[in-house]
Order: C-alpha cells, then sequence, then structure tokens
C-alpha cells in the first residue's frame, strides 16, 4: 500500500490480504456503501478534514469488488475528500456501468454540475451531521439541497449517531423522497435489540415507508470484534423486518478505524448471519441496490 503523500502518517485502516469468503454472494451483488481515496498526488485530501487515510484508489476498490465475489459499488463521498467528488465521479467513469455514486455537494452547486454528476453515474447526496467528521450545517441548507436534487430523482443518504436521532427526527420525516440511513443509525450494541433506542430507530422505519437503512459498518458498531457477533442481531432485526429497504456495503477502505483492520472477506462471511434466506439475501445485495441505483 502506498501511502498518501501529501501528509506525514496517512492512516490504512484496511486488511491488506483479506481472505477469499466463504459466502458465495447472488449473481449481480452489490457493495453499496464503499469510498475510493486519492490517490492524493492526482486527488488531493481536503483542507478540512478531520482524518487523513492512505491512498485507496478505484482500481484497488474493483480489484476487490472482484476478489469478493461482488459485481457493482456504490462509491459514497467521505468527508476526508469534502466537497471534491473527482476522485469519486473518476471511479464512476472507469467502471464501466459497475459503479454508482452518492455525492456531497455545497447548497450552492450549479445546477450544470449537478447534471454532469448525474450523467457520470451519481444518484444521491450525503448529509453528515457526524461532528467529529464535519463542520455542522444547519438542517435547513440541506433541505434546500435535498429539493434541488429532486429534479434529479435522487435520494437522500443521512449519517448520524444513535444519540443524535431524537433530535433529527422532525428533519428526517420532512426530507423528500427516499431517504437512506448509514449504518443503522449507528446503534449501541451494548443495549439490547428489543431495547428503547434501537427500536426508535426500527418504529421510524415502520413510520416511514421511504426510509431504508444500510446494515453496514459491523466492524465500528463492535465492542467485542470480529466476526461481529454482537452486531449481527441489529443487522438481522432490520434485514428480516424492512427486507425491500435494506443494503449492505463493506464500508471499503473503512476510514478513521481505530481498533483493527476489518478483513473484507469477514464481512461478506457475516451475510450469511444477517440474511438467512436465499430470498433476503437475493433483497439485500441485489434487488433493492438494482431498483434504488440502477433503474434507469
Ligand atoms: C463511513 C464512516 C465514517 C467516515 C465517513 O465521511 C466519512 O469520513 O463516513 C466514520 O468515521 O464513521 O461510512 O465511512
Amino acid at each position: 500500500m502506498t501511502p498518501s503523500n501529501d501528509v506525514d502518517s496517512p492512516d490504512i485502516t484496511w486488511h491488506p490480504d483479506p481472505k477469499t469468503p466463504d459466502f458465495i454472494p447472488p449473481a449481480g451483488a452489490v457493495d453499496a456503501h464503499c469510498h475510493v481515496f486519492g490517490p492524493a498526488d492526482a486527488f488531493p485530501f481536503a483542507l478540512e478534514r478531520k482524518y487523513t487515510p492512505g491512498n485507496a484508489g478505484k482500481d484497488m476498490l474493483f480489484a476487490l469488488r472482484d476478489h469478493l465475489g461482488l459485481s457493482r459499488n456504490v462509491i459514497v463521498q467521505a468527508s476526508c475528500h469534502g466537497k471534491d467528488n473527482s476522485a469519486m465521479i473518476d471511479a464512476l467513469r472507469a467502471a464501466d456501468g459497475r459503479a454508482r455514486g452518492v455525492a456531497v455537494v455545497a447548497h450552492d452547486v450549479a445546477d450544470e454540475e449537478l447534471d454532469q454528476m448525474h450523467a457520470a453515474g451519481v444518484r444521491g447526496v450525503r448529509f453528515n451531521f457526524v461532528k467529529r467528521l464535519v463542520d455542522v450545517t444547519p438542517p435547513e441548507v440541506f433541505m434546500a439541497t435535498a429539493e434541488r436534487v429532486q429534479r434529479l430523482g435522487w435520494h437522500i443518504v443521512v449519517y448520524f449517531e444513535a444519540p443524535d436521532l431524537a433530535d433529527l427526527t422532525p428533519f428526517l420525516k420532512q426530507l423528500p423522497g427516499i431517504v437512506v440511513v448509514d449504518h443503522m443509525g449507528r446503534p449501541d450494541v451494548m443495549q439490547p435489540v428489543d431495547g428503547l433506542a434501537f427500536q426508535a430507530f426500527a418504529n421510524l422505519m415502520a413510520d416511514m415507508p421511504n426510509l431504508w437503512t444500510k446494515v453496514s459498518c459491523p466492524e465500528r458498531l463492535t465492542v467485542v470484534g470480529p466476526p461481529y457477533d454482537d452486531v449481527v442481531p441489529f443487522q438481522r432485526h432490520l434485514v428480516e423486518r424492512f427486507s425491500d429497504r435494506v443494503l449492505w456495503g463493506t464500508d471499503w477502505p473503512h476510514p478513521n478505524m481505530k481498533s483493527h483492520q476489518p478483513d473484507d472477506g469477514l464481512l461478506v462471511d457475516t451475510i450469511a448471519r444477517i440474511a438467512p434466506t436465499t430470498a433476503l439475501q437475493q433483497a439485500l445485495l441485489v434487488d433493492n441496490p438494482m431498483r434504488l441505483y440502477w433503474s434507469d
């Protein structure tokens, strides 16, 4: 791995030699949450970033996709690249139709730029409320952006942590179109699955037919570590209850991880435990992401 060349100590957070998964994904499976970082000499990291990842460019991502037995990627703009979506767009253009993107944009982004992003394969915008990752953006600014991208049929991806759910609920309910919550709203997995906190999120999904979630990120949520036995029940609960509104992703290259370097092959193996039937696997890995990202 070549470290990023614009900083002294880049953060290398992915497993360098992931196992070949035992679980074989269905044909056409989508990794619906992953990133590309740099390389920094071509795509510098944002000055306002809160962490600096190692270089993890498109060729590495596509090689991982093939190694894991997956077919497609949804590349999500991460905070370390700020509102400069160039690395992500470059990856979409190189993916031969096998990648779609989720962008982070300024409220005053030009319509022409949004059109160009759409042509490259962007199908959503991401609103990040995680204070350790980004400076605060007022909800009304995000709401104006959400309205602007409706003409393109884009959806909204929202990233927040569980303690912020109550405050954000009115905002989530006002958002137009499909709203996708990253990483199950980052539950505290020390609490029970049927406890108040996680059920507040699950019940919001029940109340809002336009609310989807990614059952991703066990590597960040776990307290006990791989193979993530403490997170699987949370993922499985949502997959079984909302089978037509869940997405799965690796979260490669796992930016900003402190505890361990996640093995993406092992993460693929967890799918058999979070979606225990072939019908649930087909919905999670193929039908749902294809409907959301490749319907046009
Ligand atoms: C993730 C999670 C994280 C980072 C970002 O935009 C980002 O930098 O999303 C995190 O640190 O929790 O989805 O990659």
